[in-house]
């Protein structure tokens, strides 16, 4: 089992180095690793964020382990060789459509939830954001208007296929766990809304025993902090599903906590944390890994066939935060290293 590790750039590399520490001590039978550059690294190193040999690796390799990508000294340079091209294209050429995000509260950390305990305590959701359509690979670009004002527009679409696929992916997580979905998009006023919300009632035909609700993403942004324990599983589109994911986290205490999976139609998957490459912290071991460590968990369950590993992964991480172990994130002081060797000392 080939695992490519691709640390990208900012804090990307130190939760990644922890992730690796964890696994290396599960000692898992037959796992390889390679690395490879990706991201602002790699344009800095090759000229390009997704050189040909990291995608190959990508290819090659049974699951991938990401960090984070995102670089300000590449802010100037155009948009098909920013570091975030990276990762959209990585999802793109894979076809890893189907991202799961699970927001799960860990007791342990209740309190350090923007919400009240008793509405934090409740939360155990999964967001299924779609992940190679919306306005992140519709027809972009810069014009002038007829005043010759300047005018930037990127393009949202999805077709019926790609709505089909990903409905089915979170009509069946639905029926793995609660069996409750809730289909979130705003078609009030978005054609893709309405396509998106007629597809999935049509999908739902095929999963009688999961039931499906509607809201627009408005309300379900209001409804995510105001009780969250209402939701089992959302779907959602890429645009919708990356902010509401951002903002679940925060629900269970920090950025620094969520995992993701993002899957193909064959169960092969990328996973990383949601969090981007923090330039502000990088360098400094303030990361909070334990997002990456659970990816690699995911990663082990979903990709490798290692569920055991995996169960032993959130246990230890579990067990780590009822010891007390808190990074910054957390209203605690650990280095990224010093939260690794928690996980690690409850392995
Ligand atoms: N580990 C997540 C990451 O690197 N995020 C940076 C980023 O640009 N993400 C784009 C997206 O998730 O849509």
């Amino acid at each position: 089992m080939l695992v490519a590790i691709l640390p990208g750039d900012g804090i990307g590399p130190e939760v990644t180095a922890q992730a690796r520490r964890v696994l290396d001590a599960l000692a898992v039978p037959g796992m390889t690793y390679e690395s490879a550059l990706v991201g602002g690294a790699a344009y800095h190193a090759t000229g390009h964020p997704l050189p040909p040999e990291t995608l190959d690796l990508a290819k090659r390799a049974d699951a991938i382990l990401f960090g984070a990508v995102g670089d300000p000294t590449c802010d100037s340079l155009e948009r098909a060789l920013r570091p975030e091209q990276a990762i959209l294209g990585l999802r793109k050429e894979l076809t890893l459509f189907s991202n799961l995000r699970p927001a799960k509260m860990f007791p342990e950390l209740a309190d350090d939830s923007t919400l009240r305990r008793e509405i934090a305590e409740a939360i155990d959701l999964l967001i299924v954001r779609e992940l190679n359509g919306d306005v992140y690979f519709g027809e972009k670009g810069m014009r002038r208007t007829a005043d010759g004002l300047r005018e930037g527009y990127d393009i949202m679409s999805y077709n019926e296929a790609e709505v089909r696929r990903i409905a089915h992916s979170a009509f069946k997580a639905a029926q793995a766990r609660r069996g409750k979905l809730c289909s979130v998009d705003k078609a009030n006023v978005l054609e893709t809304s309405q396509l998106w919300r007629d597809v999935v009632i049509e999908v739902a035909a095929d999963y009688p025993d999961v039931a499906l609700s509607h809201m627009y993403v408005d309300n379900a942004a209001m409804q995510l902090v105001r009780n969250p324990g209402q939701f089992d599983v959302i779907v959602t589109g890429n645009l919708f599903g990356d902010i509401l994911s951002d903002q679940a986290s925060m629900c269970v205490g920090s950025i620094g906590m969520l995992a993701s999976a993002s899957l193909d139609a064959n169960g092969k998957g990328l996973y990383e944390p949601i969090h981007g490459s923090a330039p502000d912290i990088a360098g400094q071991s303030k990361a909070n890994p334990l997002a990456t460590i659970l990816s690699a968990a995911m990663m082990l369950r979903f990709s490798l066939g290692q569920a055991e590993a995996a169960d032993r992964i959130e246990a230890a991480v579990a067990k780590a935060l009822a010891g007390g172990a808190r990074t910054a994130d957390l209203g605690g002081s650990l280095s990224t290293s010093a939260m690794g060797d928690a996980v690690l000392a409850a392995l």
